[in-house]
């Protein structure tokens, strides 16, 4: 048997052939597609790690919906908190397609094994942090989700879709908070350059780490995965939102922040690893509180599954 026949009548070195077909002609890999293992464990992982970040996400925010300042901001609030699980869910729907039940990455997450996104580990302390979340963190996730829309994975590209129309209107609303402590009083407008200086550093450790630290982007930006990566998205969020600072007269907390008219882009300080490192492995503010309300939630809502399974039998 030649070679050739040897790898024709392989089903693995077939799928590979159409997969690399697939990627190159720029159409998406869809769930019963022949997929490589490693590709199957990126996507898993990434799509998970996605949707826990959206559903802890809520948390931070969910801090504030008893103490909104009006009627108006509460139920805006609430609705973008249901958003969030509502992300959540089209995420977990588009994991499970790849063969992993919402079970086991719920349990991933309560046991450790998969992570959220390191920027819920820290606290919301001011009313304006809400501001803060909507503009830079819904923000920095628009950047990086604009991309996702055209990812390699047919479900996954899909689900970016509506939840990126959702993320503007709350990068929108976050911004129009802001501007509106920005032309309060003194003590508010005090209060959002506090909230811009807590938020703007783990805004920019979002994206992840540098391209040179990085496990899975070169392989990830192979499969089309990424089309970009985390320190390209860190640029483009860096150049569209310092304007933005400008406008509500607010100072990005970096001295090391200047325009290079020869780049066209804004150069900025360095970004602390030690710290984000230390929040991803467990170590921020809230992590340990984060995982508890979400393993209470998961344990107070057994009684409902039940149900829905008693039903559906
Ligand atoms: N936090 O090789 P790398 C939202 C990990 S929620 C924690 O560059 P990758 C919202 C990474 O997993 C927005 N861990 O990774 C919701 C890897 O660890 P392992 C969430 C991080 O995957 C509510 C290691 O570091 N968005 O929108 O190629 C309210 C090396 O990194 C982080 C998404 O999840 C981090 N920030 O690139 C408001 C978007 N960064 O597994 C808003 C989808 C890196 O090797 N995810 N790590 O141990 C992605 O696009 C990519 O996964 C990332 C990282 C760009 C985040």
């Amino acid at each position: 048997m030649t070679v050739t026949d040897a790898t024709s009548t392989d089903p693995s070195a077939v799928g590979q052939a159409r997969f690399d077909e697939l990627l190159a002609d720029g159409r998406k890999v869809e769930p019963r597609d022949w997929m490589p293992d490693e590709y199957r464990k990126t996507m898993i992982r990434q799509i998970a790690q996605h949707a826990h970040s959206e559903v802890i996400g809520q948390q931070p925010e969910g801090n504030w919906i008893t103490r909104a300042p009006s009627l108006k901001r509460k139920s805006i609030l609430m609705a973008k908190v249901q958003d969030e699980a509502g992300h959540g869910l089209y995420l977990y729907s588009a994991a499970e397609t790849l063969g992993v039940s919402r079970d086991e990455l719920n349990e991933m997450l309560h046991s450790g094994r998969q992570k959220y996104s390191s920027i819920f580990n820290y606290p919301t302390l001011s009313w304006s942090d809400m501001g803060a979340v909507g503009w830079l963190v819904d923000g920095a996730a628009i950047t990086n989700q604009v991309m996702l829309t055209r990812t390699s994975y047919g479900p996954y590209a899909r689900a970016m879709i509506k939840i990126c129309k959702e993320e503007s209107f709350h990068q929108r609303q976050g911004f129009e908070i802001m501007l509106t402590m920005v032309n309060g009083t003194a003590e508010q407008k005090a209060m959002a350059q506090d909230s811009l200086n807590r938020w703007w550093w783990p805004a920019l450790a979002m994206f992840g780490p540098p391209d040179a630290d990085s496990t899975h982007t070169t392989q990830s930006i192979a499969w089309g995965i990424k089309l970009e990566t985390n320190d390209q998205l860190r640029q483009k969020f860096v150049d569209m939102t310092v304007p933005q600072a400008e406008y509500l007269g607010l100072t990005v907390p970096d001295p090391d922040l200047r325009w290079n008219d020869e780049t066209g882009h804004y150069e900025f300080g360095a970004i602390d690893w030690d710290d984000f490192w230390a929040v991803v492995k467990g170590d921020g503010p809230c992590n340990r509180e984060r995982i508890a309300h979400k393993v209470k939630a998961w344990e107070d809502g057994a009684w409902v599954r039940e149900a829905g399974r008693a039903h559906a039998e």
